[in-house]
C-alpha cells in the first residue's frame, strides 16, 4: 500500500491534485479547517473536477486537523499567507521525517515552513497549471501546465514522483527549483501589480511598455544581486512574451482584487523589496510600485500584507 497523500487546503490547486491522485487510485485524504467545513464537505459527497466541460466527483475522504492518524506526506495547498499557521495545526501529527510539498507561489513562505519543521523534508514546487473554483467543492481545470518540484537540501528525486506520473500530473524534478521560483516571482512582479493598478488584462500592459521595461531592468539587477543570474537571463523579453501569450487573461492578482480576496503581495513584490533592502540595493520603481499597490489595496479595504 503506498503512502497516503494528506492534502491541506481544499481550494483550487488542492482539489486539482486530490482529484487526479484519487482518480489514479492513489490514497488521498483531505484536511479541512474544522468540523463545520467537514460537515459541509460530507454533504457534497466529494470533490468535483471539471475538465474540458466534463465533470466527475471523487469521494475523497475528508478529516479535520485533530484526526489522530500520523501524516507522512503532506501537500500544502493553501495560500502563502496561510501556510505556516495551517501547518502548525498539524505539527503534532507529522512524523519526524515527514515530507511536505509546498505549492505556494512567490517566495518567503517556503523558508518559513522549513524553519518551522527542521526535521521534515520540504519540497518546493512551482506550477503553471491553472484552476479556479466555480462553486463549493468544485474546481474547473482552466489551464494545462507543468509543475516543477525540487529540494534545496537534497537533490535526489523522491520515489513517489511515480504517483504523479500515474495521476497524469505533468511534472519535472528540478535541481534548480529556486531559479524557477525567483523567475516566476520576477514575472509576477513585472506583470501582476500593474494589471491591478491599471485595471486591465495582461495584454493591456502593451501600452505601458516603458514602465514594464524599467521594472524588468530593476528586477534583473535584484536577481543578479541575490545570486540568481539564471533567473535574470532575458527577463524582459520573457515578460513581453508572457504579456502577449496571456493578453486576454486577467492576472491572478487582478482576480484576487476584483473578488475582494487577500493578495499574496508580501510573497511577491514585498519579498522582492525586502530582498533589495537586505542587499542595500536602491530599486526606486519597484519600491514605488509596492507603495502604489499598498495604497490601492487599502483604498479598497483589502489587506496590504
Ligand atoms: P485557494 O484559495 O483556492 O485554496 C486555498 C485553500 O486553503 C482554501 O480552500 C482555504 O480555505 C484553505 N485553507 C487555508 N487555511 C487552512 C487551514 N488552516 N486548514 C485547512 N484549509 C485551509 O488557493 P489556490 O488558488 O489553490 O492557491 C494555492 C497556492 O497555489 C497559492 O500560493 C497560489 O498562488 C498557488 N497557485 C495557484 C494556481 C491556481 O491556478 N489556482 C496556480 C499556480 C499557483
Ligand atoms: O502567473 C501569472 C499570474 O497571473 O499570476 C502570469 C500569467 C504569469 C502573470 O504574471
Amino acid at each position: 500500500m503506498s503512502t497516503t497523500w494528506h492534502i491541506l487546503g481544499a481550494g483550487s490547486l488542492g482539489t486539482l491534485w486530490a482529484t487526479r491522485l484519487a482518480r489514479a487510485g492513489v490514497p488521498v485524504k483531505l484536511i479541512l479547517r474544522d468540523a463545520a467545513r467537514l460537515a459541509s464537505y460530507q454533504s457534497a459527497k466529494g470533490l468535483t473536477l471539471v475538465e474540458q466541460g466534463v465533470e466527475h466527483t471523487y469521494p475523497v475522504i475528508g478529516e479535520t486537523p485533530d484526526s489522530p492518524e500520523p501524516i507522512h506526506r503532506l501537500l500544502v495547498a493553501c495560500k502563502a499567507y496561510d501556510a505556516e499557521s495551517a501547518i502548525a495545526q498539524l505539527q503534532h501529527r507529522l512524523v519526524p521525517d515527514a515530507e511536505l510539498i509546498l505549492l505556494q507561489n512567490g517566495l518567503g513562505s517556503q523558508d518559513a515552513v522549513a524553519a518551522q519543521l527542521p526535521q521534515a523534508r520540504c519540497i518546493f514546487a512551482s506550477s503553471t497549471e491553472g484552476a479556479f473554483r466555480d462553486s463549493e467543492w468544485r474546481v474547473v481545470f482552466a489551464g494545462h501546465g507543468y509543475t516543477w518540484l525540487g529540494d534545496v537540501r537534497h537533490p535526489t528525486a523522491p520515489l513517489w514522483l511515480e504517483d504523479l506520473h500515474a495521476a497524469g500530473i505533468p511534472h519535472e524534478w528540478s535541481t534548480e527549483i529556486l531559479t524557477r521560483l525567483w523567475r516566476k516571482l520576477a514575472l509576477n512582479c513585472a506583470i501582476n501589480p500593474l494589471t491591478v493598478l491599471y485595471q486591465c488584462r495582461n495584454g493591456g500592459l502593451q501600452v505601458h511598455q516603458c514602465e514594464v521595461a524599467t521594472l524588468c531592468a530593476e528586477l534583473t539587477e535584484l536577481l543578479e544581486c541575490c545570486g540568481q543570474p539564471a533567473a535574470a537571463e532575458a527577463l524582459h523579453s520573457e515578460v513581453e512574451r508572457v504579456i502577449q501569450a496571456t493578453a486576454a487573461n486577467y492576472s491572478s492578482m487582478y482576480q484576487d482584487v476584483a473578488n475582494a480576496r487577500r493578495t499574496e503581495i508580501s510573497y511577491l513584490l514585498g519579498y522582492a523589496c525586502s530582498a533589495a533592502a537586505r542587499h542595500s540595493l536602491a530599486l526606486p520603481h519597484l519600491q514605488q510600485l509596492q507603495a502604489r499597490l499598498v495604497d490601492h489595496l487599502r483604498a479598497r479595504g483589502l489587506a496590504s500584507d
